[in-house]
């Protein structure tokens, strides 16, 4: 785990420039083919398209594909599994030489992912498991970003607290944090979980929200709350601040957005610690990721981007207002050396 600390220099990458960056079509002097002629064709298919942690993630995928001559294509999945599979299929018949399978449903993907595959088709996931040694998975070890946000909880609160915990089933990256949530409670009895709530759909932070206003009419001894997801730790925030004892709760979480920052570092806000990676440069990772894969090369199998533990305090101290802020202050958030090669250019934040 990265620790949150100003002025760590970053891993140093290649000094090429985004103001560098091929077009769509151009080749890239000196890289393996494809990239060297241009033309690639990669399309990111999604699960869930709404939220800053997603639209942030499309966005660095976006810009590590610009500075790759890669035409990317984004598929929004809506958190319809059905819908997301036949976008994989659409993608094998536009004639992609790259998929990247953002979260998802794995029973609903496997054999489209398959597909893919026996098509010639190179294949990334993020956060959604497959079970296939020829796809790679993306993911933010969320077992140390729990561990580090955890962590934080019981050196703020020690170990003997009454608990919220906002978890959904089935999504791997909750799913892997949900197994560090059930070692810390094994390990510290103390730590007492008073109701278990969650929701993920069009509006997750809004509906979270109402559920933490039952939640806490009917469990008003709730000290902490584990949310580990921005928009599940915004609704917690959002309902207890309608609910008068935000003073009385201490939120944390994963993620973090300029949006969240703003939340964070309010006057009176029980949002105080999140453990996160800058989802941009997951999505760059990403990007990269498959673009080893078309190039022949192998990015490996287990991609981890590091998060880095965030405190309210710390955005306070150092006057952190954006997630520009943070990159600049904490390089080892803006940047990942995760899958690059000499020949892939830097896409710049
Ligand atoms: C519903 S899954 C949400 C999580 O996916 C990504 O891993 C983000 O970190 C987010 O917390």
């Amino acid at each position: 785990m990265k620790r949150f600390a100003l002025g760590i220099a970053g891993a140093g990458l290649m000094a090429t420039s985004l103001l560098g960056a091929p077009a769509y079509g151009e080749g890239i002097a000196g890289a393996p083919a494809p990239f060297d002629k241009g033309g690639v064709k990669v399309a990111l298919v999604t699960f869930i398209s709404a939220g800053d942690f997603f639209q942030s993630y499309q966005a660095g995928a976006q810009k590590q594909a610009k500075a790759l001559g890669i035409d990317l294509q984004i598929f929004s999945g809506r958190q319809d599994a059905a819908a997301q599979r036949e976008q994989v299929e659409q993608a094998i018949n536009l004639g992609v030489q790259g998929i990247i399978i953002d979260h998802g449903q794995p029973e609903a993907l496997k054999d489209v992912a398959q597909k893919a595959l026996d098509a010639g088709i190179k294949v990334v996931a993020f956060d959604v498991d497959l079970g296939n040694p020829a796809i790679p998975q993306v993911e933010q070890s969320d077992h140390e970003l729990a561990k580090a946000a955890l962590g934080q909880a019981i050196a703020d609160n020690g170990t003997s607290f009454n608990a919220g915990y906002v978890y959904v089933a089935g999504f791997a990256p909750l799913d892997r944090r949900n197994e560090i949530w059930e070692e810390a409670k094994k390990a510290n009895p103390g730590i007492v979980e008073k109701a278990r709530w969650g929701a993920v759909n069009d509006t997750t932070a809004s509906s979270t929200a109402d559920q933490t206003k039952a939640a806490f009419q009917a469990n008003p001894d709730i000290t902490v709350v584990f949310a580990p997801y921005d928009e599940f730790a915004r609704g917690v925030k959002l309902a207890t601040d309608e609910l008068g004892i935000s003073d009385k709760v201490k939120i944390y979480s994963a993620d973090i957005s300029t949006a969240d920052i703003t939340e964070i570092a309010a006057e009176g806000s029980p949002w105080v610690a999140t453990a996160a990676t800058n989802p941009a440069v997951v999505g760059e990772v990403s990007v990269r990721a498959v673009a080893k894969l078309i190039a022949g090369e192998d990015p490996g199998h287990n991609i981890i981007v590091k998060p880095v533990l965030i405190t309210q305090k710390e955005l306070r101290d150092n006057a952190i207002k954006t997630v520009e802020d943070l990159n600049a202050k904490l390089p080892a958030f803006g940047k990942s050396d995760a899958a690059t090669a000499s020949w892939i250019p830097v896409a710049t934040q």
